[in-house]
């Protein structure tokens, strides 16, 4: 029989592959793989073109059925308030817990005045807004949810943060930039 110690450090060893891109939750043994997809939120400012707010990896594979954690990291410190029919996407949607976690904190809703971006996937109905940045800090908001259905969805930030009269054109009518593509497979 093997000594406990040797059998949990094996387990160690088979679970270190997911490290990279994966958690392993729940107990050792029953871990089920838990993907986290992190992207970065940066103002035009930082990524040279004034007025294009831009998120890295935009566009990424996922499993059905797989709980999925998006974890953006947004270092823009301006408001987009929502408007007309976008303004329900202040409220927090989709997620296996019901909030999402602003700076290690649950939340529901993020109030309209302090949005800076949405993260939407309207066919999937998963929505994460995204608060205001303290100047020249990040804010890290982080939710889970399972894709349901295998397809391509597309996501959106429907605050108006672009460019054009109602700010919806520029960064946000360009793919990769405040629109990109999540594929679910099965
Ligand atoms: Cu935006």
């Amino acid at each position: 029989m093997k000594h406990p110690m040797a059998a949990a450090a094996s387990l160690a060893l088979a679970l270190a592959p997911l490290a990279g891109g994966a958690l392993a939750t729940g107990t050792a043994g029953a871990a089920a793989p838990h993907v986290v997809k992190t992207m970065r939120l940066v103002t035009g400012h930082m990524d040279g073109k004034a007025g294009w707010p831009k998120i890295t990896n935009a566009s990424w594979t996922v499993k059905k059925g797989e709980a999925v954690t998006v974890r953006i990291i947004s270092f823009d410190d301006g408001s987009a308030p929502l408007t007309g029919n976008y303004m329900k996407y202040d409220a927090v949607m989709g997620t296996t817990s019901g909030k999402e976690l602003v700076a290690g904190k649950g939340v529901k809703t993020v109030s309209d005045i302090n949005i800076a971006h949405t993260f939407t996937l309207p066919s999937l109905g998963f929505n994460m807004p995204i608060p205001v940045a303290p100047t020249g800090k990040s804010i890290v908001v982080t939710a889970t949810f399972v894709p349901k259905k295998v397809g391509t969805f597309v996501w959106h930030c429907y605050a108006p943060c672009g460019s054009g009269a109602n700010g919806m054109g520029g960064a946000m009518s360009t793919m990769t930039w405040m629109t990109g593509k999540i594929r679910v497979v099965a």
